[in-house]
């Protein structure tokens, strides 16, 4: 029986790749982080099934123990400071969990088991002020945000490990995703869950920045099958996840809007507040090499993404309940 230590377990891609992991013959374990409050709403469903240890990525000795205990086979490192516009509010914070948070794992995995593969949970953030289109594996960095720059360090301190020490470290640069688990915060889902409130007559409006930027949008469950798959090939390698197709959140929006027979231009509002003061206005990726490589290929379009979120949304409503 194979054994994989995901950190990041509790957010929305952690509790996928556990899904797949389980239903692969794994021994799942994953990092979690003490909180005063219990933080397990998406793995609720699959949690008799995991093994949970304490742990955080700004220490070094918890991420020692883990390693020491579980002995892992693959280890995939999804956890960080995710949110783009909290980077500009706490780019330490950032810096330390995103970015120096990598060279802790590899190093816990250099002194305690060499021969663990890695996988880092790299973003096309990183190609942010875009010096090529598409964005390919061999595109230059350029990011535009205290979370870009951090991705990158966790990004090329990962290529060091693996020709430094040999060890199987793999970087999947993967472009945005989403799903009904999304964050409430990103914009996909912030639409989708306020489309769908608008139209149990719970909001009036909704406030948004940039309408403009341009995003290449997947689809969760088909990324985290491309990290599994990039820790199964002889060599390692970094690879892009991407649709290949762009979007602009005004398209995203009207999407939303005519999933529930609504007008968008009814109801958005533009509020500054949610601009940023860096953007990047346009990501469209080429995984032109992990089709080849990996056998790689997305399964869900955008359209039917943003319906199958708005459906969610509108029948947790219903339920009186909320993801978060
Ligand atoms: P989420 O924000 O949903 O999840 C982040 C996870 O990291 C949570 O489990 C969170 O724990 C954990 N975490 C945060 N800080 C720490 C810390 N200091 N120590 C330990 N754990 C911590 O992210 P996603 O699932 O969307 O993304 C997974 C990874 O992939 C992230 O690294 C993200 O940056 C990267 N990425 C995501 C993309 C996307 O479109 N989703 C695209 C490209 C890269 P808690 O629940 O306690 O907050
Ligand atoms: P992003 O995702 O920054 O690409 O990072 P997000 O969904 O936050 O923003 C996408 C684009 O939408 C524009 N936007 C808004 N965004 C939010 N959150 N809220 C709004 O009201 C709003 N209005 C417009 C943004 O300006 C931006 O251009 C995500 C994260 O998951 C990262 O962790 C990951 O690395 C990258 O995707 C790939």
């Amino acid at each position: 029986m194979k054994k994989a230590l995901i950190t990041g377990i509790t957010g929305q891609d952690g509790s996928y790749l556990a899904e797949l992991l389980l239903e692969k013959g794994y021994k799942v374990s994953g990092m979690v982080r003490r909180s005063s409050v219990e933080n397990y709403e998406r793995v609720e469903h699959i949690r008799e099934k995991l093994n949970f240890v304490q742990g955080d990525l700004t220490d070094q000795s918890s991420l020692d123990e883990a390693i020491k205990e579980i002995m892992p086979d693959e280890v995939y490192n999804l956890a960080a400071q995710s949110f783009v516009p909290t980077s500009w509010n706490q780019p330490v914070l950032t810096a330390d969990v995103t970015g120096l948070g990598v060279t802790r794992i590899l190093e816990a995995i250099r002194k305690h088991k060499s021969d663990t593969k890695f996988y880092q949970a790299s973003s096309s953030e990183m190609f942010g002020k875009v010096q090529e289109i598409p964005q390919t594996e061999k595109t230059s960095f350029y990011p535009r945000s205290p979370y870009g720059v951090a991705k990158v360090y966790g990004h090329w301190i990962t290529v060091n490990y693996r020709e430094s020490y040999n060890i199987f470290a793999c970087s999947g640069i993967l472009f945005n995703h989403e799903s009904p688990r999304r964050g409430l915060e990103f914009v996909t889902r912030k639409v989708t869950h306020t489309v769908a409130k608008i139209k149990l007559g719970l909001a009036k409006e909704l406030r948004m920045g940039n309408m403009e930027a341009k995003r290449d949008w997947g689809f969760a469950g088909d990324y985290i099958y491309a990290m599994w798959l990039m820790l199964q090939q002889d060599q390692p390698d970094d690879y892009v996840i991407a649709t290949g197709e762009t979007h602009s959140v005004q398209q995203l929006v009207n999407i939303a809007f005519d999933c529930v027979g609504l007008n968008a231009k009814d109801y958005v509002v533009t509020d500054p507040k949610f601009l940023r003061p860096a953007e990047v206005d346009l990501l469209i990726g080429s995984s032109e090499k992990a089709k080849k490589k990996l056998g790689w290929t997305p399964s869900v379009s955008f359209e039917k993404l943003i319906e199958m979120m708005v459906k969610e949304d509108i029948s947790l409503l219903n339920q009186n309940k909320v993801r978060h």
